[in-house]
């Protein structure tokens, strides 16, 4: 299996170099925020909890994103691989990623972080607000959730550099460029 997370604040293209990951690798493309965003759609109890957290900018609490994700990577065992999108956002959810990988004898191969400074961050959120409508897309939301990426989310990046599985990717540039950096880190660990 080759398993990456795929790192960054809101707005450094998670999303966008994870379809691409997708296309290329074949991998099994898990993203929190997606799955979130159904639940919120389909108007289920999860949704609607979901939706009172992640309106404010706020991280939904990791015992529910857990163990969404925990019967996920349970369900798609045979996958080639995983593409981990928005998922660790906290330390705890990196120890929890962990013990569910090892249950099933795998582990990260590589931790994918896009950096792009605040001000273009801003910039593209408040872009997609207005093409999509996504409603935690407007400059306070955008605010609060750039505040909790640098308290809670951050963090997770010397835990992975400690394992020595961090790669910083230039997270700037065409959409192309970014994922030429990303696959010759893949090239890397693949041989
Ligand atoms: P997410 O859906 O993960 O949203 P995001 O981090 O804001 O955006 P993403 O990273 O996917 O967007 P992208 O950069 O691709 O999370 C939403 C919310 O869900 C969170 O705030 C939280 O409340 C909750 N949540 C999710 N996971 C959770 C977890 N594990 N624990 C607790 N809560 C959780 O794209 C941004 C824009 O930039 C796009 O419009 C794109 O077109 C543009 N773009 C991308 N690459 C570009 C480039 N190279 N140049 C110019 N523009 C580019």
């Amino acid at each position: 299996m080759l398993n990456i997370v795929i790192f960054g604040a809101p707005g450094s293209g998670k999303g966008t170099q994870s379809a691409k990951l997708v296309e290329e690798y074949h991998l099994k493309h898990l993203s929190t925020g997606d799955i979130l965003r159904e639940e919120i759609k389909a108007g289920t109890e999860l949704g609607k909890l979901a939706d009172s957290y992640m309106s404010k900018g706020h991280l939904v609490p990791d015992g529910l994103v857990i163990d969404i994700l925990d019967s996920l990577i349970g369900k798609h065992a045979n996958a080639k691989g995983f593409i981990f999108d928005g998922f660790p956002r906290t330390l705890a959810q990196g120890e929890a990623l962990s013990k569910m990988l090892e249950k099933h004898g795998e582990d990260i191969d590589v931790v994918l972080s896009l950096e792009v400074d605040e001000e273009e961050l801003i910039d593209r959120l408040l872009k997609r607000g207005q093409i999509s409508g996504r409603k935690d897309d407007n400059r306070e939301t955008i605010e609060s959730r750039l505040k909790v990426y640098h308290t809670q989310t951050e963090p997770l990046k010397d835990f992975y550099r400690r394992r020595g599985i961090l790669k910083n990717i230039e997270g700037i540039g065409s959409i192309d460029e970014i994922f030429n950096s990303i696959e010759k880190e893949i090239d890397r660990i693949e041989k």
